[in-house]
């Protein structure tokens, strides 16, 4: 319900090409290369410029392979790894993303930091799952065009996650491997159903990581729209439970 809102409709989606954007989005770059923030660093912005963020965690869920640990490469704009090295834990990445809100004109600076277990670790050990689920705010579902298997377990994956008790979470599913379409294993139609299924959206990604920008914008502004929108969803609820109790 929190995340049913038209993309587009709560965040300006092509305001990184605007001339507006170029301020902002230089705090996010070095060198027309994406910046990396450690945990405790963020974008500095001038006095007259101030901008708010806010902060959220996401998890991305897949099975070994499909490109986890890539996504979070790509989304923060850095190398991708060309082999699969299986993730032997938990690793964090700090993602900054520059978005304008549609209504009030506000720029807010999104601060994702994205969870990437790798699945075996995660059968392995009882401990990360529950660490990994904590206050999460979204749930990026991953599976990859070239392996069915990994599309066919994917609504194992969200049931398993709807029925988990974790507090409302924003749900994304990403196709990744998009590029390799000679050797694609599910079908435009495969994700027309899973769509209608669930009622969620399919994002397509795959390829080389171009400017850190065009290619991740469609996916982060997304991201972003839900999570604002679950969050003005939540003030709201708390709101009116507020004004019911007063009376
Ligand atoms: N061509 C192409 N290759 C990709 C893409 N995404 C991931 N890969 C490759 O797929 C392989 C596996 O990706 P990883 O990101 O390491 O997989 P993972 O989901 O993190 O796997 P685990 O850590 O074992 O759970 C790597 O060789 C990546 O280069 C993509 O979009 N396109
Ligand atoms: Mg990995």
């Amino acid at each position: 319900m929190a995340q049913t809102c038209p993309p587009g409709s709560i965040i300006v989606s092509d305001w990184h090409l605007s001339k507006e954007s170029k301020e902002y989005f230089n705090k996010i770059l070095h060198k027309k290369r994406r910046r990396k923030f450690g945990l405790l660093e963020s974008p500095a912005m001038p006095p007259h410029l101030a901008v708010d963020t806010v902060h959220y965690k996401v998890f991305i869920c897949g099975r070994s392979g499909v490109g986890k640990t890539a996504l979070a490469a790509r989304l923060a704009g850095t190398n991708i790894p060309n082999t699969h090295y299986e993730t032997k834990g938990i690793e964090t990445t700090m993602v900054y993303w520059p978005a304008k809100l549609r209504g009030s004109g506000k720029v807010l600076f999104f601060c994702l930091q994205l969870w990437d277990c790798g699945e075996n670790a995660l059968r392995r050990f009882d401990h990360f799952l529950p660490s990994c689920q904590e206050q999460v705010d979204a749930v990026l579902f991953l599976f990859s065009f070239t392996d069915k298997t990994s599309f066919d377990d994917l609504s194992n994956q969200i049931a398993r996650w709807t029925d988990s008790p974790v507090g409302p979470f924003v749900k994304v599913v990403v196709g990744t491997k998009f590029d390799l379409f000679m050797h694609c294993d599910v079908t435009e139609r495969d994700v027309r159903n899973l769509e209608h299924t669930w009622s969620l959206p399919v994002l397509r990604l795959g390829g080389e990581v171009g400017d850190g920008l065009a290619d991740v914008a469609p996916l982060l502004n997304r991201l972003a729209e839900a999570l604002w929108h679950q969050d003005c969803v939540a003030a709201a609820a708390s709101g009116l439970q507020q004004e019911t109790e007063a009376l």
